[in-house]
């Protein structure tokens, strides 16, 4: 893998008014198009807000038992297909035949019953099917301080994205919604707004599942229509814990090369108040009033300590 040659990084450009990246819309008529079924559940999130946290829990709690082997042999992004992806995703070595798969290819393939799929895009792009086939939707929310910082290193360490630059600017580019999938602001408040009539739509934050897993997991299942036992309950609280989750190289993100885990590992501190040790002072003055601004018309609330 190390003398691997990778694609340049690619540029943003405007997509329906959302800054994206060639790989998120290559495969646009196919995700437009996208057949849900009734049972399909979409873990819908900005990116970096918890989302392969909250894939794990859903995948532990309906296949955790009845398929362990997927445990050991299947990743978290093949279990759990990225609906809007068109990365090439290259089996490790010894696999000489690198195989190429968009998310709507993955997903049409997935043998379980419910389908799990994974999206970052804002609520007005989500294809028409999952709304016509009223799925349930799990969608995850971290505070804009914490999910920029995450975001800056993943984009450092993801060479699938345009360069991050250095912080100041990089800050700056998040508060003008330059980041790939656009607006945290435009996210976070659209996909309240839809709550409020799709109600299938169960709206997680970060901060509480960080400070209470236990909460949000019966939260989820009462949600899901889930009753597990409460040894069941703990052995998938157990699965989902941010250090065993960090070992695991099937939720780590380890096996895919272009994003390269020595320069920032994708399970990097799964904290809330990370932002304290990045903001300075005057840019956290100026990421809070601007942020006044923008959330002025929405109710939804974040923490950013817990
Ligand atoms: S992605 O690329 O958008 O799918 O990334 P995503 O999974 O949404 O977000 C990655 C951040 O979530 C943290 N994470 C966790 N935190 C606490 N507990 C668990 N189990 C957990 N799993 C993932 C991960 O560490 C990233 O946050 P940062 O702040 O960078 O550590």
């Amino acid at each position: 893998m190390e003398n691997m040659e990778l694609p340049p990084r690619p540029k943003l450009f405007d997509f329906h008014g959302v800054s994206m990246i060639h790989h998120f819309t290559d495969n646009w008529e196919n995700i437009r198009n996208f057949q849900a079924r009734p049972d399909d559940i979409l873990i819908a999130t900005y990116p970096k807000a918890g989302t392969t946290w909250v894939s794990y829990i859903l995948d532990l709690l309906y296949f955790g038992q009845t398929a362990p082997e997927r445990q050991t042999s299947l990743p978290i992004y093949e279990r759990v297909p990225f609906l809007e992806s068109d990365f090439h995703i290259i089996p490790p070595e010894p696999d000489p035949h690198p195989s190429v798969h968009t998310g709507t290819e993955l997903a049409d393939k997935l043998s379980t019953s419910p389908r799990l799929i994974k999206t970052h895009l804002p609520v007005q792009l989500v294809p028409k099917s999952f709304w016509e086939q009223n799925c349930r939707i799990v969608y995850v929310a971290r505070n804009a301080k914490d999910n920029a910082v995450s975001y800056f290193h993943f984009d450092r360490m993801n060479q699938a994205h345009p360069e991050p630059g250095d912080w100041n600017n990089y800050l700056q580019r998040f508060m003008d919604g330059k980041m790939v999938f656009g607006s945290w602001y435009d996210h976070v408040t659209g996909w309240w707004e839809r709550k409020q009539t799709h109600s299938k739509l169960h709206y997680v934050f970060y901060e509480d599942m960080v400070e209470d897993t236990r909460r949000e997991l019966d939260r989820l299942c009462s949600f899901l229509g889930l009753s597990p036992s409460a040894e069941e309950k703990e052995r998938v609280r157990g699965g989902v814990q941010f250090d065993t989750m960090k070992k695991n190289s099937m939720a780590n993100y380890s096996t895919i090369p272009i994003m390269d885990i020595k320069i920032s590992p994708f399970m990097r501190k799964g904290k809330v108040g990370d932002w304290k040790n990045h903001f300075t002072v005057a840019q956290s003055e100026q990421f809070d009033e601007d942020f006044k601004k923008k959330m002025k018309n929405t109710t939804v609330q974040f923490r950013t300590v817990v």
